[in-house]
């Protein structure tokens, strides 16, 4: 199935559309804050990727090389009343849900500041990989607020409530090094080499058998969710659907006669 959503008219978004598709914020006078308008382009833009089916991985970073996201836009905070922020923040919420659960990896490449809204845009992907420069972090406190993308509840369950605490409550930026220490962050790289690894990395998740990717991804976020019983027999159904499909019969078939699988997405 391709996809007939028409991604002509965005405006803060720059897409590079393939079976490693890049989006790219593009807001660099504001260190790609994103904005009401950016929010709403990256959920049509998730909703297009996701459903075509040519589609096998997505990158997202940040225009230039000081900022991956630095955040939800302040200019829209300072002014926001508090029906109108809750409908902010639940926006937010569902558009990074959106990205968790495109069932088709995605892959953040920080290439600089993560913070408030753009850190938890980071940890809404499958995968994170840092820039040796890039610094991430949880700031709002510091603006008075809290975080409304749900990264009080990525952090935590990401690494761990008391590291999570500390980040939230401090509000201060750790180094690339410092967010790999913590869990946060899955690989850094020199700053030259990050597209090159996250698009290397992108590409070798796109060869693989993409319904069992969808299902690893699902079994995975869905499961931290549940009970661990639950998250068994939700295992278990999904181990046996993934056997309805002609991608393990290849892969199967590929092992026992020594040969590379040529996964189809059947
Ligand atoms: N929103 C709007 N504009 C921004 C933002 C932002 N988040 N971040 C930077 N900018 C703008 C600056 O105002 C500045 O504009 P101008 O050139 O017109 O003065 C420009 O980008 C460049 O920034 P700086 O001059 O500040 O650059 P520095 O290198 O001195 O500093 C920093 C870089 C440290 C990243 C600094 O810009 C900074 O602290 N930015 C704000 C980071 C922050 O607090 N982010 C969290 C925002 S709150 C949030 O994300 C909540 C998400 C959930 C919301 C839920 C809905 C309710």
């Amino acid at each position: 199935m391709t996809s007939s959503h028409n991604l002509d008219t965005l405006e803060n978004l720059l897409i590079e559309r393939g079976a490693v598709s890049v989006i790219t914020v593009n807001r660099p006078k504001v260190l790609n804050a994103l904005n009401t308008q950016t929010m709403d382009e990256l959920r049509r833009t998730i909703l297009a990727l996701k459903h075509d089916a040519g589609v096998r991985a997505v990158v997202i970073t940040g225009a230039g090389e000081k900022s991956f996201v630095a955040g939800a836009d302040i200019n829209e905070l300072a002014v926001q009343t508090p029906a109108a922020g809750r409908e902010h923040a639940l926006r937010g919420q569902h558009v990074l849900d959106l990205i968790e659960n495109m069932g088709k990896p995605v892959i953040a490449a920080i290439n600089g500041y993560a913070l408030g809204g753009g850190c938890e845009l980071a940890m809404a992907c499958t995968l994170r990989i840092a820039s040796e420069t890039a610094k991430l972090g949880q700031p709002e406190i510091n603006l008075g607020i809290i975080p409304g993308y749900a990264g009080t509840q990525r952090l935590a369950r990401l690494v761990g409530g008391g590291r999570a605490l500390e980040l939230l409550l401090t509000g201060d930026q750790v180094t690339a090094q410092e967010a790999y220490r913590l869990g946060l962050v899955n690989r850094v790289v020199p700053a030259g080499e990050l597209m090159n690894e996250a698009r290397t990395l992108a590409a070798t998740l796109a060869s693989k058998a993409p319904v069992a990717v969808r299902y690893i991804i699902d079994a995975v976020n869905k499961g931290l969710a549940m009970t661990f019983s639950e998250a068994e027999v939700f295992e278990a159904t999904l181990f046996g659907l993934v056997a309805s499909t002609d991608d393990m019969r290849e892969g199967t078939r590929a092992f026992l006669e020594k040969r590379k699988p040529e996964f189809k997405g059947t």
